[in-house]
C-alpha cells in the first residue's frame, strides 16, 4: 500500500522541500533534522498542527484542478490524527459537516485523520464525499437515484444499510481501519442541509422534486504534505452552480432531467439543432442558483468563480509563485467561452508538486 506515492528517497526529498518553503521559515533549523531523524528512524514522521495546516492550505494552493483557490488562506482545520476507530473517524466527519455547513454561510474546512500506520495499513473513508445520494438499479432495468453512486450503494446494502427508496436517500459513511472491517455510519440527518431546486419564473420546476446537497465534502483523495501521505482527509468548500445544475442533474449517466426540462418548457425536441439542451440546461442552472439563494445557502455562479480566479492567478504572480492549472478542469462544463478562464493559458500542472491533493487511483483498496 502507499506505493503509488513512491519509496523512501522520495519521503526524504519531499520532508526537505517542504520544511525549505518560505511558509515555514520561521521554525528553526533543527525542526528539519528533527523530522529527518525521525523520518529516518520510523519510515514517517508527525507534524505539528501548525505544519498540517499550513500543509493543507498550501496543497489546496497547488492543486490544478481547484478554481476555487482564491480563498485558499481561510482554511480551517480539524485535527483527527487521534482517531483510532471507524466511529471516532465517523465522529470526526460530522463535526466536519457541522462546521463547514455552518448553517448555510458555508466555511472551508479540512478534517485531517490518523495518517496509514508503520506497516502501511490506513484509515480510509471509502466514500467518494460525505454526502452522496444512493442510487439503485431497478427491476425494469431503470435507476433510481444517483446512477454514479451504484456501486457504492450496492456495499452499503451489503453492510446492512436500508434506504428509503427516494431518488435523494443519502448514503452512510463507509469507513475502514486496520483493526475493523468496513463499516457504515448513517449521517445523522440535522447534518445534512439540503436545499430545494425551485426556479424563479416557473412554479412547475418544483413539482420535479429536485434537491441537492449544501456541502461538497470530498473524500476520496490524499492528502500529500512533507512526504507524509494523509489517507483520510476530507475536504470541503462551497458548489459551483454548474457542479449540480451542469452536471450532477444534467449529464446522461446522472440524474439526466433535460429531457423533462425541454418538455415543461414546451421545446422542440425532435433536433438537436433545435438546442433544446442548451436551453433547458440555462433554465435549469437559473434554478439552482435561485434556490441557493433563497435558501441562504452559500453557492458560486460560473462567472463569479472565473474572475475570482484569474484575481487568484494575478495574485500569485505578484507573490513570485506559479499557478499550475488543468485548463480543463478550470473552465466551466457550460458557457466556457463566456468566461475569462477560456481564454488564456496557465502554468502547466505538474503532478509532482507538493504539498498536493492527490486522486486515489481507482480501487487501491
Ligand atoms: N463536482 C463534485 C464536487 C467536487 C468538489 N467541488 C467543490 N469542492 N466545490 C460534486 O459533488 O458535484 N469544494 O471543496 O468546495
Amino acid at each position: 500500500t502507499g506505493t503509488h506515492h513512491g519509496g523512501f528517497e522520495r519521503r526524504l526529498r519531499e520532508c526537505r522541500e517542504f520544511f525549505a518553503m518560505p511558509e515555514l521559515s520561521h521554525l528553526p533549523a533543527t525542526r528539519l533534522r528533527q523530522a529527518l531523524y525521525e523520518l529516518y528512524a520510523t519510515g514517517t514522521y508527525t507534524h505539528t498542527a501548525e505544519e498540517l495546516l499550513i500543509g493543507a492550505k498550501v496543497a489546496w494552493r497547488n492543486h490544478a484542478r481547484c478554481v476555487g483557490r482564491r480563498h485558499w488562506r481561510t482554511l480551517k482545520l480539524l485535527d483527527a490524527r487521534h482517531a483510532t476507530t471507524a466511529e471516532e473517524i465517523a465522529t470526526a466527519c460530522w463535526k466536519h459537516l457541522r462546521i463547514a455547513t455552518n448553517g448555510g454561510a458555508l466555511q472551508s474546512v479540512i478534517t485531517v485523520g490518523p495518517p496509514p500506520r508503520a506497516d502501511g495499513r490506513e484509515y480510509r473513508i471509502h466514500s467518494p464525499q460525505l454526502i452522496r445520494y444512493a442510487g439503485y438499479r431497478q427491476t425494469d432495468g431503470s435507476i433510481l437515484g444517483d446512477p454514479a453512486h451504484l456501486e457504492i450503494t450496492e456495499t452499503a446494502l451489503e453492510l446492512g444499510w436500508r434506504g428509503s427508496g427516494t431518488a435523494f436517500d443519502v448514503l452512510p459513511l463507509l469507513v475502514s481501519t486496520p483493526d475493523e472491517p468496513l463499516r457504515h455510519f448513517p449521517v445523522p440527518p440535522e447534518l445534512v442541509l439540503e436545499v430545494d431546486i425551485t426556479h424563479p419564473d416557473y412554479s412547475w420546476f418544483g413539482e420535479l422534486d429536485l434537491k441537492w446537497h449544501a456541502v461538497p465534502a470530498v473524500s476520496n483523495m490524499d492528502l500529500s504534505i512533507g512526504g507524509v501521505i494523509y489517507p483520510c482527509a476530507p475536504f470541503s468548500g462551497w458548489y459551483v452552480n454548474t457542479e449540480i445544475g451542469a452536471r450532477n442533474l444534467c449529464d446522461d449517466d446522472r440524474y439526466n432531467m433535460l429531457p423533462a426540462i425541454a418538455v415543461e418548457l414546451g421545446l422542440d425536441t425532435s433536433s438537436a439543432r433545435t438546442l433544446w439542451k442548451d436551453r433547458a440546461l440555462v433554465e435549469l442552472n437559473r434554478a439552482v442558483i435561485h434556490s441557493f439563494r433563497t435558501a441562504k445557502v452559500i453557492m458560486v455562479d460560473h462567472h463569479t468563480v472565473a474572475n475570482q480566479f484569474i484575481d487568484h492567478v494575478e495574485r500569485e504572480a505578484r507573490e513570485g509563485r506559479p499557478c499550475p492549472t488543468d485548463w480543463s478542469w478550470i473552465n466551466p462544463p457550460m458557457s466556457a467561452a463566456l468566461t475569462p478562464t477560456y481564454h488564456r493559458l496557465f502554468d502547466r500542472p505538474d503532478p509532482t508538486v507538493r504539498p498536493n491533493f492527490i486522486a486515489r487511483p481507482p480501487d487501491a483498496g
